[in-house]
């Protein structure tokens, strides 16, 4: 394969289609549409883009890669203070395609009926491709750069893992502002040159609705379609049944495999790292289990010492991660991004796991209470409480994720207020402020907030 990262599309096949919530075009009409969007961006350094699921994000963003110019992917349903804290981060030029209402930058629009023919020149692999942001324990989301060569790195892996040809047709509903629907999802079917059919929202009746070889999904989707046998058994001809973004639970893996005769091949990965472990579609499946190393990548696990731990299949340790697929840093956060590797230059992902003496992958859970996982959003519990404590009723907070069937962890907060204010209050407030997935789910009010000696809030005695 071409070196490009959007070497299949660059084949301009008629036959070869992207359906993005009802919109297709072939490989050679999206090139023509994506060329004329990077035409337009000469110039230009950096653009945002509020993420729909739609044929515009995707033409948009195929424009900018072409152009070789960075995308802010915009959660298109971000709160004004996010909105407002990302826009002043990344600092991008323009938006590409639909604005928010207030936006005081330029708007270039994306016509997915324009067709140039664009030569697109060669763009260095370690050029910023998307600024992506995702939540960490405490403070503001930090904007992930994610270079070309990370891109087509992480790519190649699944491709190799997955043997994901153009043959393939993917069939996903996930969000296109992070790496599971962006990158896995979106580009993926464009660098290896197959289909797409992106169903805009993850139903089940709307992934059974299509055929596809490959279906991925969170395990909340999974989860759904497990709880729907009539739209399940539509999935029985695929290829390969894919689950990442959060543990996949051992019952959902095994009434999907009831229902559709297949074992969901589960994968592991991160914003900063894309996608580092995977099940091989010619490997040992098993529930629990992520897989091992995708090409080119290496992982360990250490204990607290920082000294390797056993791999067998038993020793839990922190999971530390190298290879092509990492990051370039957080935009404007050198100190962050510097305590995130170890001396020796190791990524230190946050998450627990074990590995086995043939380099399967458990992840067992991750060291800090406070990101969260729900629906297979990664949601820093920090940013919450600063969101909640700016409410004027709210006294003290502590935001935790509890254990959820359907979403993994839902968001609880535990709220001391100083004057009287409903949950549904607290929980608009979030969602104004940042986005609609960061709401609490349930808002309990204490008199006070468990805590030790040094005063710090004992978020393990909340959580009971
Ligand atoms: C939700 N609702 C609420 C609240 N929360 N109402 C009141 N208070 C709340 N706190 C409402 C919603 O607005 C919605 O209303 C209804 O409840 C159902 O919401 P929900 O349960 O969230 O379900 P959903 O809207 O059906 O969405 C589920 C979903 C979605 C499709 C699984 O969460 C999703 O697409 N998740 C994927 C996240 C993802 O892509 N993560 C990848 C990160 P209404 O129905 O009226 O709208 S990348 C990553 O993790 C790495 C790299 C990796 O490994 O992949
Ligand atoms: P994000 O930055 O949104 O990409 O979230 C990354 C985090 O998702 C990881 O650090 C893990 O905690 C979690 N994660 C991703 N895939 C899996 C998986 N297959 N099993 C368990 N956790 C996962």
């Amino acid at each position: 394969m071409s070196s490009h990262l959007l070497a299949g599309l660059l084949d301009a096949r008629t036959d070869r289609l992207v359906t993005v919530a009802g919109t297709t075009l072939s490989h050679a009409d999206l090139l023509g549409a994506a060329g004329a969007v990077a035409e337009s961006l000469v110039g230009r350094q950096r653009v945002a883009v509020s993420a729909t699921p739609t044929m515009t994000t995707v033409v948009g963003v195929t424009g900018a890669l072409l152009a070789g110019v960075e995308v802010v992917p915009v959660p298109p349903d971000s709160g004004s203070a996010e909105l407002r804290h990302m826009l002043t981060d990344a600092a991008p030029d323009a938006w590409l395609g639909g604005a928010p209402d207030e936006t005081t930058l330029p708007t270039i629009d994306v016509d997915e009926a324009a067709r140039a023919s664009y030569e697109p020149g060669v763009v260095d692999s370690e050029r910023i491709a998307f600024v992506l942001y995702t939540s960490g324990t405490t403070g503001l989301p930090k904007g992930v750069l994610l270079s070309r060569r990370a891109l087509t790195a992480g790519l190649d892996g699944l491709i190799d893992a997955w043997g994901w040809t153009g043959d393939d047709t993917v069939v996903h509903g996930l969000p296109l502002f992070h790496v599971h629907g962006l990158v896995l999802g979106a580009l993926g079917p464009l660098r290896v040159g197959g289909s797409l059919v992106h169903v805009g929202k993850g139903t089940p009746e709307a992934y059974a609705g299509v055929a596809g070889t490959m279906y991925f999904a969170v395990p909340t989707i999974w989860s759904r379609i497990a709880e729907a046998p009539e739209h399940a058994a539509a999935l029985r001809d695929a290829r390969l049944l894919v689950s990442g973004s959060a543990a996949l639970p051992v019952p959902v893996f095994e009434r999907v495999r009831e229902l559709t005769g297949h074992e969901v091949a589960e994968r592991y990965g991160m914003s900063e790292t894309l996608i580092t472990v995977a099940t091989r579609a010619d490997g040992v499946r098993r529930a629990g289990w992520v897989g091992v190393p995708v090409d080119g990548v290496e992982t360990r696990v250490v204990g607290d010492d920082g000294a390797a731990v056993a791999h067998d299949g038993e020793s839990v340790g922190r999971l530390e991660v190298r290879g092509p697929t990492l990051f370039s840093g957080y935009l404007n956060r050198p100190e962050a991004t510097a305590e995130s590797f170890t001396d020796d230059r190791w990524f230190r992902t946050g998450d627990v796991a074990v590995i086995d003496a043939a380099g399967n992958h458990r992840i067992v859970g991750r060291e800090s209470v406070d990101l969260i996982k729900s629906a297979g959003y990664r949601i820093g519990a920090g940013e919450i409480e600063s969101t909640l404590l700016g409410h004027p009723a709210v006294a003290e907070c502590a935001v935790i994720g509890v254990p959820d069937p359907d979403l993994g962890q839902r968001i609880v907060a535990f709220v001391v207020a100083h004057s009287p204010v409903s949950a549904a209050e607290l929980t608009s407030h979030v969602g104004e402020e940042l986005s609609a997935h960061k709401r609490p789910r349930e808002v309990v009010f204490v008199d006070a907030l468990p805590r030790n000696e040094m005063g710090k809030v004992q978020k393990k005695r909340l959580a009971q």
